[in-house]
């Protein structure tokens, strides 16, 4: 190797140094990857909202996480950042069900991506596009988006993917690609998706939704049926730079 090389070598280095230095100074509230089983204390990537008294609404016992008491209103767990409007993802929620339905409020559980707030409207999620599922006979399964903290009932948007018993636990899946956005859902929670449906145009469809209030969240009524597991996966910008600079510098390198 000649002295030019290796010192263009050095150059290279100290650059990646300095890039990978300002994305990790720079991202702190920005979406990352993480998982949650529930034992332990809460990931630092998610938060619990408190209610009026200042008491959590959520709690973690024995492996899952459940709302408090049993005759309040909905709240919903959320990532600490919120620009998942902003990057690909894949978010996995694990649930668990029961037979025994409690009053209206445990009737319904959602997962979604959006401001992670109470709509004036039964305190259905707020401004954000969402897994609705009715748990009345037996788990229904719809995707509805509401514009904002004040619209009425969420404009439903994908619709047929079926039912399971209640007392099951099972799996959803959000995955953002690009401007695609899926949602899957493993009925059974055998480790399979047994129904999948996708969303083109993500960023046209639902303009509300943007880097200050695309948090992922999840959320019910009651304390009844409980959240095993939740894990959101991004890629990872220090890695992708890291190889588009060393890209770079071979390129860099084969043309001298
Ligand atoms: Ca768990
Ligand atoms: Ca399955």
């Amino acid at each position: 190797m000649s002295n030019a090389s290796m010192w263009t070598g050095r150059v290279c280095l100290a650059w990646t140094a300095a890039v990978l230095f300002s994305i990790s100074t720079s991202s702190a509230m920005a979406a990352v990857s993480f998982t949650d089983n529930f034992t332990g204390s809460l990931n630092p990537a998610l938060q619990i909202p408190n209610d009026p008294s200042g008491h959590p609404t959520y709690v973690m016992d024995n492996g899952t996480i459940h709302r408090v008491g049993n005759n309040d209103t909905r709240y919903y767990v959320s990532t600490v950042a919120s620009d998942f409007n902003d990057c690909d993802f894949v978010a996995t929620l694990t649930y668990n069900t029961t037979t025994s339905l409690g009053n209206d409020w445990s009737r319904f559980l959602f997962f979604g991506i959006g401001s992670a707030e109470r709509a004036t409207y039964y305190t259905e999620p707020a401004t954000s596009l969402y897994f609705y599922v009715n748990l009345s006979s037996s788990i229904s399964v719809n995707v509805d988006y509401r514009a904002g903290a004040g619209s009425t009932v969420g404009a439903r948007q994908l619709t047929g993917f079926g039912t399971a018993p209640l007392g099951t636990s099972g799996v959803f899946q959000i995955e953002k690609s690009g401007d695609d956005i899926t949602f899957s859902w493993d009925r059974d929670g055998d480790g399979t998706f047994d129904v999948s449906q996708t969303i083109t145009d993500f960023s046209t469809k639902f303009p509300q939704l943007d880097d200050t209030n695309s948090r992922l969240f999840f959320g019910t009524g009651w304390s009844i049926n409980t959240f095993s597991s939740f894990d959101v996966r991004v890629p990872e910008p220090a890695t992708m730079s890291l190889l588009a600079l060393s890209g770079l510098a071979l390129v860099h390198r084969r043309r001298r």
